[in-house]
C-alpha cells in the first residue's frame, strides 16, 4: 500500500507489490540469474537486428499523430555544423565534421512503449472521483506532466523511459511464431491461441522471460518501401485480443517481463468492444502498462531470426534490449539484438 498516493489499487493490479514508489514493475523480475539462464541460451555467437529502419513504416498512415524522423541542421559560422571545415577555426586543420540533431517521435518505429504511455482515469484516492492515474499510481498532471499541466519542463518525472534503460534490459527472449500458423492473414490471438502456438513450438515461458510475438507485420511495412497501404495493414497479420481475460490472467500469472511484437500495437487496435459505460479502448495496454507495469515492445523486426530458430528447432535467445535513457520520454526507439 502507498497512503501517499493511493488507498485503492485496481483490480488486478500489483501496484506496491515491488515497492511502493517502483517505477520499473515487472522488470524487477529480471534477476541476476534469469540473466545468467538467458546468456547460456548463446550457443553460436550470431547476432541479429531486431529493428526496422527508423524511418519505417513511411509516412503517417499508419498512426496519424506520429511523423518520420525529421533532420535538423544547426548553424555554424556562414554555414552549417555539417560538412564542415575545421580550417575555419584554425587555418591548420584539416578535418571536416559533420553533426546531426533529429526531430524523433519516440514511437514512430521500433519502440518500447513506457509506463508513462497509457494510464488510466481510476479513483485512486478514493474520494469517488477518478483521476488520471498511471501504473504504482503516478498521477497524470503531478508525474506525468504536459502542456496542458505546465508552461515548461514537462514530461515523466516519475516512470519515464530512462528507468527502464537503468534496469538493463537483457534477459531470454521466446519468440511465438504466429506467422507459420496463421501467415500474413488477420488473426485475433488469445488464451487458447497463444497456447497452441507455444505447444506447437514446444516452446515454454518462464518468470523473467521477454514473450516475442512474430507475425509478419514488420515484413510487409519493409515491403511497402515507406509506402504504406493502411487498408492492407489494418487487415494482416494475428494481434493479440486485448478483451480475452484467461489472456490477460495468463500475462499475470506466466512472471513475463515485457512483451515484444512485430505489429502495430501487439493487440488489436482497435479492440474489439468492451463492457459496461466506459472501458479502456486499449485493453492489453491497460493490463500491461496501467495495472502491472510491464513494457510493450512494437514494430519490432524478427524476420531472419525467426527464419532461424525454425531452421533450428529453437524459440529461446538472448535479447539486449535498452531503450534510449532519455529522461522524462514515455516511450523510445530501440535496437533490439538478439544472440543466438
Ligand atoms: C497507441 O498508442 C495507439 O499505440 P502503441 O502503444 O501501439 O504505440
Amino acid at each position: 500500500m502507498n497512503p501517499h498516493r493511493w488507498k485503492h489499487r485496481p483490480e488486478g493490479s500489483n501496484w506496491g507489490d515491488f515497492g511502493a514508489d517502483d517505477q520499473i514493475g515487472r522488470m524487477n523480475l529480471l534477476t541476476p540469474e534469469r540473466r545468467l539462464r538467458a546468456i547460456r541460451t548463446v550457443e553460436h555467437g550470431l547476432a541479429f537486428c531486431l529493428s526496422l529502419p527508423l524511418d519505417y513504416p513511411g509516412g503517417n498512415t499508419l498512426f496519424q499523430h506520429r511523423k518520420p524522423p525529421q533532420f535538423i541542421h544547426e548553424r555554424r559560422g556562414e554555414g552549417f555544423n555539417f560538412n564542415f571545415k575545421l580550417s575555419s577555426v584554425c587555418s591548420c586543420f584539416s578535418d571536416v565534421v559533420s553533426d546531426d540533431a533529429v526531430m524523433l517521435y519516440t514511437q514512430y518505429s521500433t519502440q518500447w512503449d513506457g509506463l508513462g504511455h497509457v494510464g488510466q482515469m481510476f479513483d485512486a484516492d478514493g474520494d469517488g472521483l477518478p483521476e488520471k492515474c498511471y501504473y504504482n499510481g503516478f498521477r497524470g498532471g503531478i508525474d506525468v506532466v504536459g502542456p496542458d499541466d505546465v508552461s515548461s519542463g514537462y514530461g515523466a518525472h516519475a516512470i519515464g523511459i530512462e528507468r527502464l534503460a537503468n534496469a538493463g534490459v537483457q534477459g531470454r527472449g521466446v519468440l511465438v511464431d504466429l506467422e507459420k500458423i496463421h501467415g500474413r492473414k488477420r488473426a485475433l490471438v488469445g488464451y487458447d491461441g497463444l497456447m497452441a502456438a507455444l505447444d506447437a513450438q514446444g516452446a515454454t515461458v518462464e518468470t523473467g522471460d521477454f514473450l516475442c510475438l512474430y507475425t509478419g507485420f514488420a515484413d510487409i511495412i519493409l515491403e511497402m518501401n515507406k509506402q504504406p497501404d493502411g487498408e492492407v495493414l489494418k487487415n494482416s497479420c494475428a494481434v493479440l485480443d486485448g478483451r480475452d481475460d484467461k489472456l490477460l490472467q495468463w500475462i499475470t500469472d506466466s512472471g513475463i517481463v515485457a512483451i515484444c511484437a512485430d505489429n502495430f500495437a501487439v493487440e488489436a487496435y482497435p479492440a474489439q468492444p468492451g463492457k459496461g459505460d466506459q472501458y479502456p479502448g486499449l485493453p492489453l495496454h491497460n493490463h500491461c502498462l496501467f495495472k502491472l507495469g510491464l513494457n510493450l515492445g512494437e514494430l519490432w523486426y524478427f524476420a531472419e531470426l525467426a527464419q532461424w530458430l525454425r531452421a533450428n528447432e529453437r524459440s529461446s535467445f538472448l535479447l539486449t534490449a535498452p531503450p534510449l535513457r532519455l529522461p522524462g520520454a514515455v516511450g523510445s526507439p530501440v535496437t533490439p539484438v538478439a544472440t543466438v
